[in-house]
């Protein structure tokens, strides 16, 4: 597949990763100013992050026709979404479908991992080094590399002992993988695990579940789309790019501006019930105080926590589900089918790491202080090293040999998640301490790219060589990210990868930004309507 010409080593830009951010920032850069790029990405094909998540039932929480770019109306017009959430097959169709419309893959380098880029200060250029030893040069490093796109399997005595197959759903095979007849367990029970044990369990002849953390999720009511509604979108669209411009997170559809006290004890049930049968993530949405407001929150916590009770028929585990020690949607909340209803087959069981820890793996399966699993296959869901953790891999190196692991070294340093200090020229589509997780993410991403585009553009223009961002406006940054969060309950959930207390030894940092797309927006646009005064240009 690839046309790459390895003797060319010059380009003006360089892109790492070709998922949703990667592949329109080549558009951007490309086809919009001209300028040579390339993108250089690790798997096989486009995709990102779908590209690596293929584990059973891995499918998208935000609604499709809200999960895609919206910059091409053409695009718009000639692409179908065929279900209320794309399925992750559906959303690497449609990766595709952008890069053959746009005939992006011939500027594509893949099967090429970046594991190194180091600043030149004397030649004002990244030098970039691929795991086949092939060197770049660019004037300018684009990273997009996705938030969650670096797996983390937590290191268990044993694991290297056991003689069955381990996967992790991050990073799962190409082809598949069978569970028929197979002794399965799962540990992690986040987003991806709530998705993947109603699919597991249906096809393996037995699924034990390790639950550390119990979690809360909402039905998604995933279905296909009618006719009516394909047709819909497409008349819309211009209503939908609105939208999704205005609303916090990016998603299509506006969070209720009234409060849980604004309401009597039975209209907010019938709120919460009304928006349970509807489902997905608007459930957040019911109320404008659910993340803001500790007694607010524990309204809707308790109505999921009778939910769960109501549908999981073994008390036991009906018990160990609904012991939920953090607020609703404190954690990325979950969207599932059928994920507490699975608890009612015969052939899954749940472990409560809380009170009964893994102590190690052997060849057979896991060991816990209590009891022995025998397993043919362990999943695991555990989450990843999120937003500084592709970054960090990348071993890149700024001015004055500053490598950004010292930069980080006590958490993720940016100005708008967009700029480190130190490292001119680089630009990272949803960064630490951009809105990025919290939102829709193309939408995100297309505010990002934009701005990098056009920032480029006026750099272009004025003929001004190199962009910085210095230590004082990252500084000021981190405040303004700490100051919106803590005005939400998100900080205070233990275990969050939004602080990255999930991987043992990460400085805890809150990365992403809380203060919602809009105002996000504007302080982005009037920094590029103030010609980039807040940068060091030269
Ligand atoms: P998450 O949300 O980080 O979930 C990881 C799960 O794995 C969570 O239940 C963790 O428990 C559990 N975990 C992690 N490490 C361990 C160890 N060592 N032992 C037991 N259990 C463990 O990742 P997901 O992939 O589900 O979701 C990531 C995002 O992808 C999601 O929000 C969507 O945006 C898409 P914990 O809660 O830490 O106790």
């Amino acid at each position: 597949m690839n046309q790459i010409n390895l003797n060319n080593k010059e380009y003006d830009v360089i892109i790492v990763g070709a998922g949703f951010s990667g592949l329109y920032q080549l558009i951007c850069l490309r086809d919009q100013l001209g300028m040579n790029c390339l993108v250089v990405e690790t798997g096989d094909d486009v995709g990102g992050t779908w590209y690596w998540n293929r584990y059973p039932g891995a499918r998208c929480d935000t609604e499709s026709h809200a999960y895609s770019y919206y910059f091409s109306d053409e695009l718009l017009k000639e692409w179908t979404w065929s279900e209320r959430y794309p399925g992750h097959a559906e959303i690497r169709r449609y990766m595709n479908f952008v890069a053959d419309k746009f005939d992006l893959k011939k500027d594509i380098l893949f099967n090429h991992k970046v594991t190194s880029a180091q600043y030149n200060e004397d030649k004002i250029c990244w030098e970039i080094t691929t795991n086949n030893k092939i060197n770049f040069r660019s004037k300018f490093l684009i990273t997009a590399v996705g938030c969650l796109s670096n797996a983390n399997i937590p290191k268990i005595k044993g694991l290297e002992n056991f003689k069955g197959k381990y996967y992790h759903t991050g990073n799962w095979p190409k082809n598949g993988v069978s569970f028929v007849d197979k002794k399965v367990g799962q540990i992690g029970t986040g987003s991806t695990g709530i998705q993947a044990v109603p699919v597991i369990a249906e096809e393996a002849k037995h699924l034990t579940v390790f639950q550390r953390t119990a979690n809360y999720s909402v039905p998604a009511r995933n279905k296909p789309l009618t006719e009516n509604f394909k047709i819909h979108v497409k008349e819309r669209f211009k209503y939908y790019r609105e939208l999704l411009k205005k609303t916090p997170n990016g998603h299509p559809f506006e969070i209720s501006d009234r409060l849980v006290a604004d309401v009597q004890e039975q209209e907010m049930q019938e709120i919460y019930e009304k928006a349970w049968e509807k489902g997905g993530l608007q459930f957040r949405g019911s109320f404008s105080d659910l993340v803001t407001n500790v007694e607010a929150n524990k309204t809707a916590s308790d109505f999921i926590k009778n939910k769960i009770n109501e549908t999981v028929l073994n008390k036991k585990f009906a018990a160990i589900l609904s012991d939920i020690d953090h607020p609703y949607a404190g954690k990325r909340p979950p969207i599932d089918t059928n994920y507490f209803e699975t608890y009612n087959r015969d052939n899954i069981n749940l472990v409560d790491l809380r009170s009964n820890p893994i102590t190690q793996i052997d060849e057979k399966g896991i060991q816990t202080e209590k009891e022995h699993f025998d397993l043919d296959i362990i999943v695991f869901a555990t989450g990843y090293d999120a937003m500084t953790g592709p970054l960090l891999n990348m071993n890149i190196v700024g001015k004055n040999n500053l490598k950004l692991q010292e930069a980080w070294e006590e958490g993720p340093k940016t100005f708008l998640g967009l700029q480190v200090p130190g490292f001119p020229n680089m630009f990272t589509i949803t960064g630490p301490g951009s809105p990025s997780v919290l939102t829709n993410m193309p939408i995100a991403i297309e505010q990002h790219v934009e701005w990098i585009r056009d920032c480029i553009d006026f750099m272009n223009k004025k003929e001004y060589s190199t962009i910085e961002t210095d230590a004082k406006s990252a500084e000021e940054w981190g405040n303004e990210v700490n100051n919106v969060a803590n005005k939400t309950l998100l900080p205070t959930v233990k275990h969050s990868w939004y602080l990255g207390a999930n991987i043992p030894g990460k400085p805890q940092v809150f990365m992403p930004y809380a203060g919602g797309l809009p105002r996000y927006r504007d302080v982005c646009e009037n920094i590029k309507n103030n010609n980039y005064k807040e940068f060091s240009l030269n």
